[in-house]
This record gives C-alpha cells, sequence and structure tokens, in this order.
C-alpha cells in the first residue's frame, strides 16, 4: 500500500513531499525530503561509476580493428550501468536523495595498477550549484584511455514517477596500442525514470535510448526497456554496433544489471555484470583538504548515518550559510568563482564534430563542456 516503506513517524512528511514534488520545475537537488530518504553521499562521487571495471576501461585500447575497439568501448560502457544505476539500491535498499554538491566540491580517487594494467586516477569538480553540474575526467596513462564528461540532471514528476533527462555528454580518446591513430567516442547519457515514489522505495529503471559515436564512423545504439518489453525482465537492453552508412554489423542484448550475449538472447556471453566491482580508492577523511567531498561533508554524513538529524541538519545549514557568504562577497567584490581543474568552453569541438555523425540527428548541434586542465593533474585540494 501507499508508502508501505516509509517509517511511521515520517508518513506525513514523506506525502507533503510528494505534493512538492508536483510543483518542483526542474531541479529537485535542493527540495528539502524526509531523513529516510537522505544518502550521506555527494554527488561529486558518481563519477566514480564509471570506472568500477578498470580492466574493461584500460582494455580498450587493445581492441586490434576499429570494430574491436567499439565493441570494448560498448562493454565497458554497459559495465558501468549497474553501478551507475542500483548501488544505492544494493546497499541502502533503495534509492536516496544524495547530498547536492557546493561550488568547487572535490572528489579526487584511483583504481590502483593491477596485472600492469596501469593505474587509473580519478579528478571531480563541482562547477556550478544552480543547477547543479558535476565535472569529471578520468585516465589511465598507461592505456591510453581517457574520459571528460559533465552531468547535470532536469527532472519532472508524472504523478507516480520522477523523469530524469541528463544533461552534459563524455568524450572518451582512445590511443590504440597498435599504433592507429587516436580515436574519440562521443557518449550521449539514457533517460532515468524513478518509480516506486508513492511506496517509499524508489528504484531505477532506464528509458529511451543512447548512443556512442566514434570518431571512426562506427556508432553504437543501446535501446533500453523495463519490465514486460524485449524479455519481460527488468533493466533490459539491446544495441548494435552500424556503421557510417547505418548498416549494423553486430547486434547485442540481454540485462545491464547482469547477463548479455552476442547475437540473439542465446549467443555467446557479451558480458556478465556479476563478476566483481572494484570501487574506488580514496584517501582517509583524517588526510583530506576543506573542499574535498567526504571531508567537508563529514558531521553531515555522520549525522545521516547514525540517525542523529538535528547533527546532520545544523552541519548543512553552516555549510550553505557559508556557501550563501562566499558569493555575496564575490559580487561585492565583483569578481567570479574559478574552476581548479577545467576550463568552461562555450562549444566541444569533438561534441560538435561527432554528434553531426549520428545517424538520429535529435542531439542538439552544440553542447559546452568542461575541460580538464592536464597541468592540474598533481594539484590536489584548493587554498581558499
Ligand atoms: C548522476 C550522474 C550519474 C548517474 C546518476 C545516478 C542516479 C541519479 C543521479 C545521476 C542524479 C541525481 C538523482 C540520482 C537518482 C536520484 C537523484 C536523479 C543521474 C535525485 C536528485 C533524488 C531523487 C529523490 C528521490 C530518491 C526521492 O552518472
Amino acid at each position: 500500500s501507499k508508502g508501505a516503506d516509509v517509517p511511521q513517524e515520517q508518513k506525513a512528511g514523506w506525502a507533503s513531499f510528494i505534493k512538492s514534488l508536483a510543483q518542483m520545475t526542474g531541479d529537485l537537488s535542493s527540495m528539502t525530503a524526509p531523513p529516510f530518504i537522505l544518502s550521506p553521499t555527494s554527488l561529486t562521487e558518481f563519477p566514480a561509476y564509471w570506472c568500477e571495471h578498470p580492466n574493461l576501461f584500460a582494455e580498450i585500447s587493445e581492441g586490434k580493428t576499429e570494430q574491436e575497439r567499439m565493441e570494448k568501448v560498448l562493454r565497458w560502457f554497459i559495465s558501468t550501468l549497474s553501478a551507475q544505476y542500483t548501488t544505492r539500491n544494493e546497499k541502502m535498499g533503495s534509492e536516496k536523495k544524495p547530498l547536492n554538491p557546493v561550488l568547487g566540491e572535490l572528489f579526487y580517487g584511483i583504481w590502483p595498477d593491477s596485472n600492469g594494467r596501469g593505474e587509473t586516477r580519478l579528478i571531480v569538480e563541482q562547477v556550478s550549484h544552480h543547477p547543479p553540474i558535476t565535472a569529471y575526467y578520468i585516465e589511465n596513462k598507461k592505456a591510453g584511455v581517457k574520459l571528460q564528461g559533465h552531468s547535470g540532471q532536469k527532472t519532472s514528476f508524472t504523478g507516480t514517477a520522477i523523469n530524469v533527462k541528463q544533461s552534459g555528454h563524455a568524450v572518451l580518446t582512445v590511443q590504440p596500442k597498435n599504433g592507429q591513430k587516436e580515436e574519440k567516442y562521443l557518449i550521449t547519457l539514457p533517460k532515468l525514470r524513478i518509480e516506486g515514489i508513492i511506496w517509499g522505495s524508489p528504484y531505477i529503471e532506464l528509458t529511451d535510448t543512447n548512443a556512442i559515436q566514434s570518431s571512426t564512423g562506427l556508432t553504437a545504439q543501446i535501446d533500453y526497456k523495463g519490465k514486460g518489453y524485449f524479455s519481460g525482465k527488468s533493466h533490459s537492453f539491446k544495441s548494435s554496433i552500424a556503421n557510417a552508412s547505418g548498416k549494423s554489423l553486430q547486434t547485442y542484448e540481454g540485462q545491464w544489471t547482469g547477463k548479455s550475449h552476442i547475437g540473439g538472447s542465446k549467443g555467446p556471453i557479451f558480458l556478465d555484470t556479476n563478476t566483481a566491482k572494484e570501487e574506488v580508492t580514496v584517501k582517509d577523511v583524517t588526510e583530506q583538504t576543506e573542499w574535498e567531498s567526504r571531508k567537508l561533508w563529514v558531521n553531515v554524513a555522520k549525522g545521516i548515518r547514525t540517525g542523529n538529524y538535528d547533527e546532520a541538519g545544523k552541519d548543512k545549514t553552516r555549510i550553505e550559510n557559508e556557501q550563501r557568504q562566499r558569493r555575496k562577497d564575490e559580487t561585492a567584490n565583483n569578481t567570479t568563482w574559478e574552476h581548479l581543474h577545467f576550463t568552461h568552453v562555450d562549444s566541444d569541438s569533438d561534441y560538435q564534430f561527432l554528434s553531426a555523425l549520428l545517424h538520429d540527428k535529435l542531439t542538439p548541434p552544440h553542447e559546452d563542456a568542461y575541460v580538464f586542465k592536464p597541468e592540474t593533474m598533481e594539484v590536489v585540494g584548493r587554498s581558499n
């Protein structure tokens, strides 16, 4: 029944949260929600989901042909989905409301070298607060594979579900190990539907489609369906790699939370996402600087974890007031906030070039981007 998974004393709060969803205009990140649905993790940590299979990321450059590399890009991409979209349900019982990052918030991590695959590094910076935008950069130098992207969300409420349209895109750059020339892959982002709101146990289903467009001309399109479509199973997808003239070269299908196959549903295994994920390695909070996510939110996170919501609320208010004061000071001093690791560009040339190659020209011809400043790779934390 309604609100079945909501703690008794928070039922009224949940009902009024659902009411306020109906009034929301595109951004629910700053809405107040009842404690049971709060996550102690900031959105700046989410880009780490791109690399919980660091072997698959590193392997991309080992593909011997353009098509083999595209298939490896697709395999790695599908492997990121269960981490991106089901981790909170697995770890906390349902989807939760992440902490809304402050402007300038940072998150650093690594996936250590193992079996000679090379170390993979992650750098994340919150580059906008209103609306929230997170920029990220992931690189395995040894493998010659890097990913740059940014992420925002536009949300709307249907009455029973939250629809999330992701804004932003990612560009993967690959230096093939066989010496062939560098390739770029534009990755557009799927749409989300958050179901189970009425019951108080939200979970994500992916809908519609997204694409991976390579500079080689190859395209991978991925179509998503939930229960009752392709196979009757939830979290299902079908994908096809096509050449520049739109001819399908290979198809894939299955579940992005489990097994998928090459060709038909009985074909050879393409990917089994039940294999172990490698969580990102992060410095202990005591070694972090003030702007690093886990240090910044340490008291809020502790309050949420231990059920001490007064404590959490107090420190959240302190952080928000400090931010408000900073914005006031900037206006007074006629200065603007400067990003540490990224440069904003109004039109991303990689995006412009690659989106023009896409068969469905639904994507806008131009998008902005946050370009990683390579000289800041070794810079950790900010001083002000
Ligand atoms: C952020 C970018 C990641 C993928 C991803 C996964 C889950 C999404 C998150 C993104 C954005 C924020 C999000 C979240 C699920 C729930 C949360 C939409 C797209 C909203 C803000 C909170 C909803 C509150 C209900 C749970 C009540 O690569």
